[in-house]
């Protein structure tokens, strides 16, 4: 029998930013329409073996065709804000720096429609898909991609930053230079250690190159990065517990936010972290230092975690436990990670924070109603939000909260399998339709908050 309790009011400021997140090859498909090149995922979709049923984002939700409609949506779900990212290879097909028009146009089109439903674009430059010229030149390992990476930021600015204020310029740079060049889980599928870390202080650079070019261009009001982060609490009260969880927080939730803020890496690695191996040269760490104006949050669970002896890396595992709560991804639910992660980031750096991802996927499929009643992702979504609240009230700057995502969509080497939306997509037909939690959250939106 569930348990019987008052009901608790959560509340939000009126400005609180209220919005949905997602990025460019997941949803826009038109791989290859109207002047975009291949990128790394259009690649790597097409190597046999890397995704699930070898499926791509060709089509995707066809966002490219149908952003007027995805925009009405939006404007539906009463969203005051649209976190979506730029296509690089659609919008500078060879990496260099010249545009595509027709790219830039769309991009174009879906900010003035944005405007003009009230809605406030927040775009990333990079969620994943580098133009596959440049993976031919090395990619994120070869420091030139930097520069590359710092005239389109550029570019891309003053193209859009007439009506573009507020920009976020990566994406997880964790995810995509560990999963890409370490375990090859996602493109360009690379399994080499010495080149993740190498690769991860190159994108450390055009993190720093980027927010400056960025900036000269005049156009710019906020910039910052959407950083995955985990909650991480130590498995006992040790010290050698504490001290090796605090090597994976520094690790996983700080190795890209760290340079940027401060111009120095964390205190990961047993025995400290030698710049050697990261490829440092001579005057990098003032290059890395870039202070960025507001701090993105995305975080769906967190873990506990002990001393590994037999790690020389980090000398940290995750600390086997009785399988808690999971979402259909097998990802626990760790609430409370979300407010422990926001107090500490603010503790440590005192920035407006935004949570710029934060979801689950639940594979609730329509009832013989069409109706699509995902009540754990309600519950998931409830449970979460709560904590946010809460660090607001401890005294947080957290300044909006964004879904993932709008609308099921292509989850990387899942392919189709996991579904984050708050809209049901049909593949077949790409017709949408709202689930209850897209009216929960709607209405959450018009209350700035909700009971639970
Ligand atoms: O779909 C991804 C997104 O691209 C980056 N953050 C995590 C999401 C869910 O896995």
């Amino acid at each position: 029998m569930a348990e019987r309790r008052e009901k608790i009011r959560v509340s939000f400021p009126d400005n609180f930013v209220w919005g949905c997140a997602t990025a460019s090859y997941q949803i826009e498909g038109a791989w290859d329409e109207d002047g975009k090149s291949e990128s790394i995922w259009d690649r790597f979709c097409r190597t046999p073996g890397k995704v699930r049923n070898e499926e791509t984002g060709d089509v995707a939700c066809d966002h490219y065709h149908r952003y007027k409609d995805d925009v009405a949506l939006m404007r539906e779900l009463q969203l005051k804000s649209y976190r979506f990212s730029i296509s690089w290879p659609r919008t500078y097909p060879d990496g260099l720096s010249v545009a595509n028009d027709k790219g830039i146009d769309f991009y174009s089109k879906l900010i003035d429609e944005l405007l003009a439903a009230g809605i406030l674009p927040f775009p990333t430059l990079y969620h994943w898909d580098l133009p596959q010229a440049l993976q031919e030149k090395g990619g994120w390992a070869n420091r030139d991609t930097a520069k590359r990476f710092e005239e389109y930021a550029y570019n891309i600015v003053e193209k859009l930053g007439d009506r573009v204020k507020k920009w976020m310029i990566f994406n997880e740079p964790w995810v995509f230079t560990i999963m890409g060049y370490m375990n090859g889980h996602h493109a360009p599928g690379i399994r080499e250690p010495s080149m993740a870390m190498r690769a991860t202080h190159i994108v450390n650079l055009a993190q720093g190159m980027a927010a400056r070019a960025m900036r000269e261009t005049g156009k710019v009001e906020e910039l910052g990065t959407a950083f995955s982060m985990s909650g991480a609490t130590p498995a006992s009260k040790s010290q050698a517990d504490k001290e090796a969880t605090e090597r994976r927080f520094g690790f996983t939730n700080l190795w890209f936010l760290e340079p940027m803020q401060n111009g120095r890496y964390p205190d990961a690695y047993v025995g400290g972290t030698d710049l050697e191996r990261l490829g440092v040269e001579p005057g990098d760490m003032e290059i890395v230092k870039a202070p960025a104006d507001f701090i993105g949050i995305n975080l769906y669970t967190g873990g506990e975690f002990e001393h590994d002896p037999q790690d020389p890396n980090l000398g940290v595992r995750q600390a086997r436990r009785e399988p808690g709560e999971r979402t259909d991804f097998g990802w626990e639910v760790r609430p409370e990670a979300l407010h422990d992660v926001i107090m500490r980031i603010w503790n440590d750096y005192k920035l407006p924070i935004y949570v710029t991802e934060n979801g689950a996927s639940y594979d609730d499929r329509p009832n013989e109603d069409g109706e699509i009643p995902d009540e754990r992702r309600v519950s998931f979504l409830e449970r979460y939000i709560a904590q946010v609240a809460r660090a607001i009230d401890e005294g947080a700057d957290v300044r909006g909260y964004y879904l993932w995502s709008l609308m099921d969509n292509f989850e990387w080497a899942f392919g189709y399998e996991h579904r984050f939306g708050i809209t049901y997509v049909d593949f077949e037909t790409q017709e949408r339709t709202i689930k209850q939690s897209g009216y929960w959250y709607r209405d959450v939106i018009a209350n700035s908050g909700f009971e639970y």
